[in-house]
């Protein structure tokens, strides 16, 4: 599925997009050390959610596929949690809502499996393989009501 970008209009708590290197240099690091010292769980997500669900701020979270947010349904992240994608075709797709308030110390981070500075070497492979852009699909938001705050989207193809 195609990913559009989320407009701001829709809302009113857009995610910051950037990327890396787009931090301040020192800031990155400090941010890259704790990640790096972070020892954090992997779990697979893929399917439907029909339910409310929360996803830990203490694991990462792999999109192994499309993972649509039924309507009716909320999609809760809590402060820290990392997700990933695996492969350019995996999308967040939100018709239900997405509630993601990330803190200054603990954001909340979507980016490619192939980014080790957000919760490790998930694909424990070192650094053979590089995120770059379109490495994942992206957040596509449909319903209304979503909150995005100290979230931030890497190597998307939407952002
Ligand atoms: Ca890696």
């Amino acid at each position: 599925m195609r990913s559009l970008p989320v407009s701001p209009a829709k809302n009113p708590h857009p995610a910051r997009v950037s990327t890396p290197h787009a931090r301040p240099r020192r800031k990155a690091r400090r941010f890259e050390e704790f990640e790096a010292r972070r020892l954090l769980a992997v779990i697979n997500h893929a399917g439907e959610i029909s339910i409310d669900e929360t996803w830990s701020g203490a694991d990462v979270h792999v999109l192994t596929g499309d993972v649509t947010v039924k309507a009716g349904a909320t999609l809760t992240l809590q402060p820290g949690a990392v997700v990933k994608g695996s492969h350019f075709t995996h999308d967040l797709i939100v018709d239900g809502a997405l509630d993601a308030r990330g803190t200054v110390a603990a954001p909340i981070v979507f980016t490619s499996i192939h980014d080790d500075t957000a919760g490790g070497d998930t694909n424990n492979n070192a650094a053979a393989t590089l995120p770059a852009p379109f490495s994942w699909g992206g957040i596509v938001l449909r319903g209304a009501g979503n909150v995005l705050e100290h979230t931030e989207v890497r190597y998307g193809s939407s952002g």
